[in-house]
This record gives C-alpha cells, sequence and structure tokens, in this order.
C-alpha cells in the first residue's frame, strides 16, 4: 500500500512532448538535419541541455558552448510561445479526476519533473493547488535518470521512498524511479515502458492499478 504519488509533468499530466519535439525538429531542420520520429523517445524526460546534447549527436554536429547555450534558448522560445496557449483541457484524460481523487482521500501529490517551465504549464492548467509539493528543473538540476527530482519530492512529503509511486512517461523516469527505490507506473506504451513495474496506457486507466496490488492510503 503506497502513501504518495509522484507525478512527472510532460507526458503524464498534460501532452506537452509532443510541443518539445516540434521544437527540436524545427532547430534540426534549422541546423541542416531531420530529427525522425523514433528519435521521440531519446529525448523524453531528459533534462533541456542533455537533450540538446542528444540532438546535436543525432545530427553529427558540434557546436561551441556558447552557441549550444543559444540553440537552447531559441528552441525554448518556441516551447514557450506553444505551452502559452494551453488551457485546462489540454490535460490528458484521467489526469485532473486522478488528483482530484487522491487529494479527496488525503493522499499526498507532489511533482517531479525535469521541466524548468512547469511552473507556467501548472498555472495554465489551474492544477497548481493540486500538487502538495512541485520539484521542477529549477528546483533540481540532475536530469532524469538520475533519481534526484523523485528523492527531493519524497524528501519534501516527508514519505519514505519505498511508499511513493512515480507515474512517469519516459524511459528516464521509469530508471530515476527505481534508483530513487521507488514504485514506477508507466505511462503509456508497454513495449517502450518494459522496465517499469505496471505500463497503464493513461491516468485514465489508474483505476486498474489494484488489479497489480498498487493502492494508496490516505489520512483524510
Ligand atoms: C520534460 C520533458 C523533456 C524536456 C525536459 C526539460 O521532462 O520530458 O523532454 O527536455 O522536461 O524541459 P524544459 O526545457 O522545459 O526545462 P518531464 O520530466 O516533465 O517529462
Ligand atoms: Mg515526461
Amino acid at each position: 500500500i503506497a502513501r504518495a504519488a509522484i507525478f512527472d509533468l510532460d507526458g503524464v499530466l498534460v501532452d506537452t512532448a509532443v510541443h518539445h519535439f516540434a521544437a527540436w525538429r524545427a532547430m534540426a531542420q534549422g541546423l541542416g538535419f531531420t530529427l525522425a520520429d523514433e528519435d521521440e523517445e531519446l529525448l523524453k524526460g531528459v533534462g533541456r541541455m542533455d537533450a540538446l546534447r542528444i540532438v546535436l549527436g543525432l545530427g553529427g554536429v558540434e557546436v561551441s558552448d556558447e552557441e549550444a547555450l543559444r540553440l537552447a534558448a531559441e528552441k525554448n522560445a518556441q516551447y514557450v510561445k506553444a505551452i502559452s496557449m494551453l488551457t485546462p483541457d489540454d490535460m490528458l484524460p484521467g489526469a485532473l479526476e486522478l488528483l482530484r481523487d487522491l487529494r479527496s482521500r488525503g493522499v499526498p501529490t507532489a511533482l517531479g519533473s525535469a521541466s524548468r517551465n512547469a511552473p507556467l504549464i501548472l498555472d495554465r492548467l489551474g492544477i497548481r493547488d493540486l500538487l502538495d509539493v512541485i520539484i521542477d528543473g529549477s528546483v533540481v538540476s540532475q536530469a532524469k535518470p538520475d533519481p534526484a527530482v523523485f528523492r527531493a519530492g519524497a524528501e519534501a512529503l516527508g514519505v519514505a521512498a519505498e511508499d511513493c509511486v512515480v507515474f512517469e512517461d519516459a524511459i528516464a523516469g521509469v530508471e530515476a524511479a527505481h534508483r530513487a527505490g521507488m514504485t514506477a507506473v508507466g505511462v503509456g506504451d508497454a513495449t517502450v515502458l518494459g522496465e517499469a513495474d505496471v505500463v497503464i496506457p493513461g491516468l485514465h486507466a489508474a483505476g486498474s492499478l489494484a488489479d497489480h496490488g498498487i493502492t494508496f492510503e490516505g489520512s483524510p
């Protein structure tokens, strides 16, 4: 029986992964190469500068540190433009319902995201108050698969790692959860997230977790 839930943001609560990838694609195009559809998985959950290095590596492009910062800023500007138009309707199916259900049952929740844009997104979606603790890329600099972001979430909630369940859509995030000593629920494609303890297609299917022995105990 778990005592806390930690949520990744991009790809779990909201479908911003598509905007991240569109911005990386545009950057690659500008540098003269094309990203393939399957490259997206490599970038999910990975911090901004690490993701940039991966993209440049895919294109075989080498740049100075200064140019790397400029490219990352340019990518981010396009991404921020896209997420500035998010509305509460852009939450993924079941996300709002699950957050509300956990809140009503007194189960503490945290955000564990690599993104430095998390506060903007939470405000656009209007769900900041449904998360007890917010750990994002501005709080923790080590990127997933480093477990730091999830450890910080558990610590701030005052819940032991083994009592936390992490919801993640990224391979790097599932690995981070396991390295933190937590249960990892993969959200998305079971063939991609095979390392997770359980995989559900989306948070709308969170009710089926009980069949896999994952339940939450709150203190209402
Ligand atoms: C997210 C995305 C990654 C992105 C990272 C950094 O992590 O999945 O693709 O590179 O944040 O985002 P930003 O450039 O906005 O700081 P998560 O952990 O929310 O999935
Ligand atoms: Mg994610």
